[in-house]
């Protein structure tokens, strides 16, 4: 079932692509694993879902060295190129020129910064966004750049979810692309797509932009085809399934004081198995142990 041979494509080439690639998000190795068997050709690293399955809040409050850790077993269980949430870099330029060296030492092939303070909230948490100054905000890019050239990086404007603007998005994103990013993430809270388009319309593909329709769901996938969007990020599908796969679970097993009635709606342990390709041991026993 698992096809680990087949090369994935590079984080750079979907960008660059005609048409949008799809992104499902990943927090864990499992996660991961579980997104390349379906079919994705890259990941997301989501603070959202990291820091969840971590147990923390989405504002800062996983270590850097913490999710960098995260981003290794995502980097290493699927193969797949990953896209890294970095939040606002953890700091100033210094702190994000060495999270996107170390990102790329464990072998992460873009790296995500949005323009907002140390530590960031969430940005459908109901509250004040302080952005960054957009100058101050270049710094950390341009340090990013000159740290790590070959990596991808992705500048993401908060100017729409802090209220701020379509001027001032505008404005945001083209300064970000002086600074040298790769592609745009530009991010709305809306609950359809019309932010999005008008962004579009006057942004003139000066850059690849990178979506997250987390609150606009019901846009349909034509729309940022015809619209020109290059990556659409599924940002935390995986482990909202998860955890309310995870609490129905838990209150069965509770209630009836018994397994047996959930044993048919969760994964058998063969899956687990076939997951994490036990088969690929057995043979490298075959092979060095004679
Ligand atoms: C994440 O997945 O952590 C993101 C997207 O940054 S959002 O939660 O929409 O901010
Ligand atoms: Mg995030």
């Amino acid at each position: 079932a698992n096809d680990r041979t087949a090369p994935p494509a590079s984080l750079s080439r979907l960008l660059c692509a005609d048409s949008p690639s799809f992104l499902m998000e990943a927090h864990d190795g499992l996660s991961a694993t579980i997104a390349r068997e379906a079919g994705f050709p890259a990941l997301w690293a989501s603070g959202l879902t990291i820091s969840s399955s971590l147990g923390y809040r989405d504002c800062n409050e996983a270590s850097w060295t913490t999710v960098t850790e995260v981003v290794e077993r995502i980097v290493d269980s699927s193969g797949l190129p990953v896209l890294v949430d970095g939040d606002s870099g953890f700091g100033s330029f210094n702190n994000a020129r060495l999270l996107a060296c170390k990102l790329r030492q464990r072998g992460a092939q873009g790296l995500c910064l949005e323009d907002k303070l140390y530590p960031k909230m969430n940005s459908f948490m109901e509250r004040p966004h302080p952005l960054a100054q957009a100058r101050e905000f270049s710094g950390r890019l341009q340090a990013v750049k000159d740290t790590a050239p070959d990596l991808i990086l992705v500048a993401r404007t908060e100017a729409l979810i802090a209220g701020q603007g379509m001027d001032e998005a505008l404005t945001r994103a083209n300064t970000y692309a002086d600074a040298g990013a790769d592609a745009i993430l530009v991010h709305s809270k809306r609950r359809d797509a019309a932010e999005i388009e008008d962004f579009m319309r006057q942004w003139h593909k000066r850059l690849p932009v990178v979506v997250v329709p987390t609150t606009y769901f019901t846009t349909p996938t034509s729309l940022y085809r015809e619209m020109g969007v290059s990556v659409v990020i599924w940002a935390n599908h995986s482990l909202r399934a998860a955890a309310a796969a995870m609490r129905r679970a838990c209150a069965e097993i509770k209630a009836e004081e018994s397994v047996a009635s959930v044993e048919a709606t969760i994964a058998p342990l063969a899956d687990l198995f076939d997951l994490m390709d036990y088969d690929e041991l057995a043979e490298a026993e075959r092979r060095y142990l004679g």
